[in-house]
């Protein structure tokens, strides 16, 4: 078998976001989302996978740094690795005894909350699965290292099913368009704050999912029209449209974390006066040529198409003078070329 393993994966953004999970052991979300996966050549991981039968014990470094290998999240992918690898019959029983090596790496910083665990497990499960030589679809296993790593395992747009079996069986990931079919978007990664959040977002979830009404309300109500009407303006590449549900479920998914108690507050002063900036340009512009999403965290993700992108890079430094170039990561969101 081969030795080493290296394998590269991006960090995705979610238009309908995950929030709340009815099983938090199997990491099984109580609705379905949506995200579009960066090309690998800005925010990613890189992960080296190895075994070998010298290997003492199961060991892992990220960014250089060695890392405790006994983190539940990390046991529980290698072990559906491994077992996948049995029911697959893909490697000889004494290799799944070997110990593996992992080394994994981020191209932006970690700290900034931009999902790096989402690209981090992806890469790690792909480059396992890649070393194990599984054939199945492996994002059920990304999602045991941090739920939103399923979404990473698809480029293009990609659609997270909550699923309903017990199992976690049916909570996959699943490609809704591949990255060549919109190849005008772009994303534009605000870097507004790069400290540590305060709350992560299993802690935040949890408390969501436990104190807020209008996250019930969400999941009933909202997420399965928006969630059929975003697929559609994916697929029709209705801008418009797209923009209009990103920017409302944005919103949504903040509120909720207000409506949580003790409430949670992610986004900051610098964040809403880019949601304003947004707004006023989109009425400026006679139509809606910007979307704004914020994750768990004060950074801004700005859904836009490429030939808007230097009018809204201008736009940013002009309303923010202090912008340095730190402060942008322009992402191939789903396309090809460079801007
Ligand atoms: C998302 N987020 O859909 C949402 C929007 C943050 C805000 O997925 O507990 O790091 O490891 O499953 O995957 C962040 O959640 O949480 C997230 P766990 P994860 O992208």
């Amino acid at each position: 078998m081969s030795n080493i393993v290296t394998v590269i994966a991006p960090v995705n953004i979610a238009v309908i976001k995950y929030w709340g999970k009815r099983d938090e052991k199997l990491i099984l979300p109580l609705n379905d989302s949506v995200s579009a996966t960066f090309d690998t050549s800005v925010m990613c991981a890189k992960t080296s996978v190895s075994t070998h039968p010298d290997f003492v014990e199961d060991q892992i470094w990220l960014n250089g740094k060695e890392e405790s290998f006994s983190n539940p999240r990390l046991q529980n992918c290698l072990r559906e690795i491994k077992s996948r690898a049995v029911a697959e019959k893909t490697i000889a029983e004494d290799v799944l005894s070997w110990k593996v090596h992992v080394s994994s790496e981020n191209n932006f910083p970690t700290a900034a909350g931009l999902a790096s665990s989402a690209a981090g497990y992806a890469c790690l499960v792909s480059a396992l699965a890649k070393l194990y030589k599984i054939k199945s679809d492996v994002s059920s296993i990304a999602r045991l290292g941090s739920g939103s790593a399923c979404r990473s395992v698809y480029g293009g747009f990609v659609r997270w099913h909550a699923g309903s079996k017990p199992d976690g069986s049916d909570s996959i990931a699943t490609q809704i368009a591949d990255s060549n079919h919109w190849p005008e978007m772009r994303v534009l990664v605000l870097v507004v704050g790069n400290t540590q959040k305060k709350v992560s977002s299993t802690v935040g979830m949890k408390i969501s999912s436990e104190t807020s009404e209008l996250l019930k309300h969400r999941i009933q109500h909202c997420v399965p029209q928006r969630t059929e009407r975003i697929i559609e303006a994916i697929k029709n590449k209705d801008f418009y449209k797209f923009a209009e549900i990103t920017m409302k479920d944005s919103n949504q998914f903040h509120a909720i974390c207000l409506d949580s108690y003790p409430p949670i507050v992610y986004m900051t002063d610098i964040s809403h006066s880019i949601v304003d900036l947004i707004h006023k340009y989109n009425d400026f512009s006679g139509e809606t040529k910007v979307a704004y999403t914020f994750d768990a965290g004060s950074n801004a993700c700005l859904y836009l198409l490429k030939h808007d992108v230097p009018k809204v890079i201008s736009l940013i430094k002009y309303a923010f003078p202090s912008t340095s170039p730190e402060n942008f990561i322009t992402g191939l969101s789903v396309a090809k070329e460079e801007i």
